[in-house]
């Protein structure tokens, strides 16, 4: 038997508690801020936005598991235990996040906000259609999602690129990386999709410099953003200023840099934007507690653990 702390914010903390009680019978289930017993007992901390500094109070942590893909927030921590740091890649949540890129991807590419208003202006109208074939999309960040995403829309025709901070050979799919790889990635990009992490590096990248560098001229007569990936890598008054001079003609963003976004915020009733309450891939709590738990045994029989996050990289 392990002693597992939970130390979940913002995401209905009692509802994980239930679920991991009943999953995980054979283990201790301490739940913070309640319930958390002598902390030198605890062996396994799974959360989500824990406060700073929490973690450091329990001296015997084996792992910690971030119940998200990101595990940005934990990083943060300057006080964060020196054990392994795991976050989720869970095949259903990446095909959540597949779904999400691709549907966007297609309402960009078939102008569907366009045909939303001239449906309510019972306005029969065709605009001419570009063939996959010939939009350009690019993918920042070729990993778990990013590549997921990329392969299904190449599937779908488009021509897709991907950028990624080490190189990458991927069958199909025109890559680039780092720094230098950025600009060349951008230039040849009409719809933009960012599945980044919030690191120090892509902090604030999608910002008014990037988009002006999109591909505007392509199959789509103009340019588009899609971020799932967090809010902190965009500048919100950069995208508005993007699409009043055009550089943007339309995005997609499901993650801002304050959640929820603000009600007063300009974006919610841009024409041009589509927003979403930072659920582009809603995982399952069961197949993520699962996955948790299939980690923790592999600690307890020596075995490496899968998925440990890069501290020097910061993902
Ligand atoms: P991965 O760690 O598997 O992939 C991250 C990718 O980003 C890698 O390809 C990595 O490059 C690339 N990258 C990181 N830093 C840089 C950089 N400085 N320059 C260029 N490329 C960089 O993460 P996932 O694919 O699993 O998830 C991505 C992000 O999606 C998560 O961190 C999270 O923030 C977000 N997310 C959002 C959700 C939502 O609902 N909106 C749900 C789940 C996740 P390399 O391959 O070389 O390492
Ligand atoms: C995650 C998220 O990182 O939901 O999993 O954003």
């Amino acid at each position: 038997m392990s002693n597992i702390l939970l130390a979940i914010i913002g995401w209905d903390p009692k509802g994980w508690e239930g679920r991991f009680r009943a999953l995980a019978p054979q283990h201790g289930i301490h739940a913070w801020p309640d319930a958390v017993g002598d902390p030198a007992k605890i062996d396994y901390a799974c959360v989500w936005s824990p406060p700073q500094g929490l973690l450091a109070g329990y001296p015997k942590l084996k792992a910690i598991f971030s119940l998200g893909a990101g595990a940005d927030d934990l990083l943060t921590d300057p006080k964060l235990p020196d054990v392994p740091v795991v976050r989720i890649v869970d095949s259903d949540l990446t095909m959540r996040m597949t779904e999400y890129v691709v549907l966007h991807v297609l309402m960009h590419h078939r102008r569907q906000r366009l045909y939303d208003t001239q449906q309510r202006e019972r306005l029969w109208r065709e605009h001419a259609q570009p063939a996959a074939s010939e939009v350009a999309v690019g993918i920042m960040g070729m990993g778990a999602l990013g590549s997921s995403a990329a392969w299904v829309l190449h599937r779908l025709g488009f021509k897709m690129a991907g950028w990624s901070r080490t190189p990458k050979t991927v069958p199909g799919i025109e890559t680039f990386h780092g720094p230098d790889g950025l600009e060349p990635f951008l230039r040849r990009t009409e719809i933009l999709v960012c599945l980044l992490p919030a690191t120090t590096e892509t902090r604030g990248i999608l910002n008014l410099d990037t988009f002006r560098k999109l591909r505007r001229s392509g199959g789509l007569g103009g340019a588009y953003l899609i971020n799932a990936g967090r809010g902190t890598l965009q500048v919100d008054a950069d995208i508005l200023a993007a699409l009043e001079e055009n550089s943007l003609a339309g995005a997609t963003l499901d993650v801002f840099p304050a959640e929820p976004l603000s009600v007063a915020s300009p974006l919610w009733d841009h024409p041009k934007v589509t927003v979403t309450p930072h659920n582009a891939a809603q995982a399952v709590p069961q197949a993520l507690i699962m996955n948790v738990l299939r980690q923790i045994d592999r600690v307890e029989f020596g075995i490496d653990l899968e998925n440990v996050v890069n501290r020097n990289v910061g993902y």
